[in-house]
């Protein structure tokens, strides 16, 4: 009878125990999961490191500290590491660097090492007792380093031998929201905006708090909530209370809130006849909402503002420059503290001109008029977060204006919601391009941390992927790209290979093959989209509109600027958008250096080559194929490397949860489906120019150019 009772105990528990492990993980807790550790050695070894944690003070940051340390180490450890408030073997302390429990050590030589955001974290001995030190100058930098510590846990790390130094390079690490009043969300692939306008300021979902700890464990401290296509509505006061009810949940986390200020607001919400940016109403309008916003929002973080770019409203409208315009706004702001990033994404096609020049052309003449609040939010390239563009060419030629980064993590460009694509490297591309703007080594980093020309104020910004989505991103590797963001405008030298490592060991396994396997497909997953997609500097030739899959046909549409025919410029000549002085001579827009090299066509890279000449198709390459033959082979092998993808993510069966397994594994197919649509069409479509052969031993595509011209998709995400 016993042992019958035991045995069905025994069932029960193990039936129990199966579910849970096949209930798995929906992605909710992205990186900061804190389950138990389960390799048991390294397990055994901090549980005989850690026995307590003492965090002094009680602000709202340092709760938030308090709150995460002892969530991460319970959940780590498996166990209830208690608090103490003596210093006692194996504890944990979180003390500002001022603190009387550090009076007996020297801090000085790591102090001078960071600012007010910076954080150390040592090993060491106090009063005799083997201790952990978190600490920093503010509360805000002892929360980061608590969270660099639950990291190198997490991250199965050794805590024995601790000296990190750490501080941001960056000033302002800003998250874009492209999100609507409405809450959807422009060119979101991850369902629908979190926030709940209609139930704040009431209701607040326990979204807002963890998207706020995910942010500040990755560095961001700050966050634009509207889309750049602004409404003026957000600037009412019944808004400005929602507003304000984030920013309250924020606060704690260092996070800042923004918004979009829609340039017309004086007329649409304001009553007043005119927006002009040297009308003294319209000025004293804006200074007066400044006064509403700081009285609600003491620490507001300022406006982002696209102006006169794609139909949206601004200065020039009334004859002003952008400088006009963002100087009334960064004077209103100016009594508060606050900035205006001001976008550089402007481009009209009634003007005759590359469109890839006319940002330069713009803001290279305003150099120096911008009042100190302002910073001029430049994209990474010149046309529009392709998957792959040359750094734009406004990096290095305002040396009297601060210019900020605007990257994209939302892939509209490179696959949406269903493309596994980790942007580190596209990110690394353009920060570590040479501008040559002060010589060797003038990379893009320098230009935006400010180093280079000694700007006051310095700023990354990313557009953001997230959604209601249960996973926050969509794509479960979306999640990478956000964490890649913060921990590159945390520390731009960080490698994409650093940054893959740590979030793999979060996400999915500590285990080494795990790690491996998942680190090649991260890395080699950009290059493949770039073939498969926009191979050898092509750019601009995705669906109209929505931008979902290829359609590099688009052409006589109501602007040029926007038809695919504009940038690839394929004729029974050749393909390629002539950049050189024989063309639209937007190499003359870099430094002399980089121009030489882009110009030349031993010099350029292939990988911009099409991007800044028009070439034959028989144009001998330096492989030795024809021009034509690497573009087929280049597009080839985009869809053999997703191919190369799905074997190794199958061989993780079993190796990893099966829930994140299945999710990667059914959009991995659809991927792989989408890989072969923009490669037939490219494929097809260019040759019906080039006249030749796609090469033999090529399998050929097994649909017609017209069955690809003919896909619609009225109903595509993320318009
Ligand atoms: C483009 C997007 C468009 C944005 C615009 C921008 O297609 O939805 O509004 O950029 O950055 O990439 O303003």
């Amino acid at each position: 009878m016993k042992n019958g009772l035991a045995l069905k105990l025994t069932i029960y528990f193990l039936l129990l125990f199966s579910f849970f492990n096949s209930k798995a993980d929906d992605g909710y807790r992205l990186w900061l999961k804190y389950d138990r550790i389960s390799n048991q050695k390294v397990l055994k070894l901090y549980l005989s490191q850690i026995n307590y944690w003492l965090a002094e003070g009680d602000s709202p940051t340092i709760n938030a500290a308090k709150e995460e340390i002892q969530k991460g180490l319970n959940g780590l450890l498996g166990r209830k590491i208690p608090q103490t408030f003596t210093i006692k073997e194996g504890v944990i302390l979180l003390v500002r660097s001022n603190s009387d429990f550090l009076k007996n050590i020297d801090l000085s030589k790591y102090l001078s090492n960071i600012n007010n955001e910076g954080y150390i974290i040592l090993s060491t001995k106090l009063y005799g007792k083997r201790t952990i030190i978190i600490t920093a100058k503010t509360d805000i930098g002892i929360l980061y380093g608590t969270f660099h510590f639950l990291r190198l846990i997490q991250t199965n790390k050794q805590i024995d031998n601790l000296e990190v130094v750490s501080s941001p390079k960056i000033k302002l690490r800003i998250l874009n929201h492209w999100d609507n009043l409405n809450r959807t969300v422009e060119r979101g692939y991850a369902g629908f905006s979190i926030w709940d306008w209609h139930r704040l300021p009431d209701y607040i979902d326990t979204r807002y708090k963890d998207y706020a700890r995910a942010n500040a464990s990755i560095g961001i401290n700050g966050t634009v909530l509207t889309n750049v296509n602004a409404n003026a509505w957000v600037l009412t006061y019944d808004y400005l209370l929602k507003v304000a009810a984030l920013a309250n949940v924020f606060r704690p986390y260092g996070i800042k809130v923004y918004l979009t200020a829609r340039f017309s607001a004086p007329i649409e919400i304001g009553g007043l006849k005119t927006a002009d940016p040297l009308n003294e109403e319209v000025r004293l309008w804006w200074k007066n909402k400044a006064k509403e916003i700081y009285h609600l929002i003491p620490d507001f973080g300022g406006f982002l503002v696209k102006a006169n770019s794609e139909g949206q409203p601004g200065p020039q409208n009334y004859g002003r420059t952008h400088a006009d315009g963002a100087n009334m706004l960064a004077e209103a702001l100016k009594p508060f503290g606050g900035v205006v990033m001001w976008r550089a994404f402007v481009y009209d096609n009634n003007i005759k001109e590359d469109r890839a020049k006319q940002a330069y052309n713009e803001f290279k003449p305003l150099d120096g008029k911008f009042l100190d609040n302002v910073l001029i939010q430049v994209k990474n390239g010149p046309i529009d977060f392709q998957p792959r563009e040359p750094f734009h060419p406004l990096f290095g030629a305002m040396p009297k204006t601060p210019l900020m980064m605007e990257f994209q993590i939302t892939q509209e460009y490179l696959g949406q919601g269903t493309h596994l694509v980790y942007l580190a490297p596209l990110f690394k591309e353009t920060l570590d391009s040479d501008t040559y703007s002060k010589g060797e080594g003038s990379t893009v980093a320098k230009v935006i941390d400010g180093s280079l020309f000694n700007y006051k104020i310095s700023g990354m910004a990313g557009v953001s992927n997230i959604g209601t989505d249960r996973n926050w991103t969509g794509h479960l590797f979306g999640q990478a790209n956000w964490y890649a963001f913060g921990r590159l405008a945390w520390d731009y030298n960080l490698s994409s290979e650093e940054i893959a490592d740590e979030w793999i060991r979060m996400t999915f396994s500590c285990d080494k093959m795990v790690i491996d396997k998942i680190k090649a497909i991260m890395l080699k997953s950009r290059e493949d989209c770039v073939n498969y997609m926009t191979p050898l500097g092509l750019h601009h030739i995705m669906g109209w509109n929505h931008h979902y899959g290829p359609a590099p046909w688009i052409k006589d549409k109501h602007r040029e600027d926007w038809t695919s025919v504009y940038y690839h410029r394929a004729d029974s000549n050749g393909i390629g958008f002539d950049r050189t002085k024989t063309g639209s001579d937007a190499v003359s827009q870099y430094f002399p250096k980089v121009a030489e090299v882009f110009s030349s066509l031993e010099k350029c890279p292939d990988k911009y080559l099409l991007w800044f000449h028009h070439l034959p198709w028989d144009y001998k390459m330096k492989s030795g194929k024809t021009l034509w033959e690497e573009i087929c082979y280049h597009y080839y092998k985009g869809v053999d490397g997703v191919r190369e993808t799905i074997k190794i993510w199958d061989s993780l069966k079993n190796k990893i949860d099966s829930e994140q397994f299945e999710h990667v594994k059914m959009l991995l197919n659809i991927q792989l489906k989408e890989a072969i649509w923009w490669r037939n069409a490219c494929v097809l479509y260019f040759q019906t120019f080039s006249k030749r052969p796609i090469p033999n031993e090529l399998e050929k595509p097994d649909k017609s150019l017209d069955y690809y011209m003919n896909l619609s998709f009225p109903y595509a995400p993320g318009i």
